[in-house]
């Protein structure tokens, strides 16, 4: 089977770039792939699109060198299963509150034996080749997005949820939990709620990430340790760029504020 890269990279201690895909073209989802990123994650949950556009997106971005992962719109088995289907390598799965919820999130990216999942890898095993079924459980990295209080309050329960490859953070969720304003920078609350998620996943070896709204934030998370931040997401990178030129051309810098939470 085709190995997993953004996996290598993480256990060699490196630190992965993973971009975010929220808008629907497949060109500008091919040209992030190219780009230097370690993954490329189509946000099925916020992103302006639907499941089909989501198979089409995974097609464009596995054209390029960066591994395919989606956000799943939530723990729904049947979705997480056409999304491995069509050959995402990494499920980042939103709102995970409690250790039950995990386990089944686990189990459905799992063949049986240790999960529910059924039968039918489709384009998995056009990119991840014949032997696909024998290895897909060890290759696709299931991530169990910690957003929100509650999920802070059973953090331990979760991380030690048997089979989790990792702990991907969203501060914009969890800042509103915390009864904090989303976007910008951290707070400290939500910064003090990070180094706990990263402590916590420490303790049980294994990965944590989380989205960013930007290089500053990123930057701050990658000196915490994270084993993958997200800086941004393609609408932002893309207001980002054109601001700086626009500023550039017109000798004074504008910043956008209307999507200071990297949506
Ligand atoms: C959050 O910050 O809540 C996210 O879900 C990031 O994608
Ligand atoms: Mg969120």
């Amino acid at each position: 089977m085709r190995p997993n890269l953004l996996r290598a990279a993480m256990a060699d201690g490196n630190v992965a770039a993973n971009a975010w895909i929220s808008s629907s073209g497949t060109y500008a989802a091919e040209a992030l792939s190219h780009a230097g990123f370690d993954s490329v994650t189509i946000d099925l949950q916020h992103g302006m699109f639907g499941i089909d556009t989501a198979v089409a997106l995974l097609q464009a971005v596995s054209s390029g060198p960066a591994v395919p992962m989606v956000r799943s719109s939530g723990a729904d088995p049947a979705e997480i299963g056409k999304l491995l289907d069509a050959g995402a390598y990494g499920i980042i799965c939103p709102s995970i509150d409690d250790a039950v919820t995990c386990a089944d999130f686990v189990s459905a990216c799992r063949y049986p034996g240790v999960g529910v999942r059924s039968f039918g890898p489709s384009r998995g095993l056009l990119y991840g080749g014949p032997d696909y079924v024998a290895h897909a459980d060890t290759t696709v990295v299931a991530w169990a997005m910690i957003e929100s209080a509650t999920a802070l309050s059973n953090l331990d329960e979760i991380v030690a949820v048997d089979g989790l490859d990792g702990v991907y953070i969203g501060p914009n969720d969890l800042a509103l939990s915390l009864g904090e304003r989303p976007g910008g920078s951290f707070s400290e609350p939500v910064l003090e709620a990070i180094v706990r998620v990263v402590e916590a996943a420490r303790r049980r070896g294994i990965y944590v990430g989380a989205f960013c709204g930007g290089e500053e934030t990123a930057r701050q998370l990658v000196d915490l340790g994270l084993d993958l931040v997200t800086p941004g997401n393609d609408i932002s990178l893309l207001r980002d760029a054109a601001t700086r030129r626009i500023a550039a051309i017109r000798g004074h810098r504008t910043l956008a504020t209307a999507n200071a939470g990297g949506y």
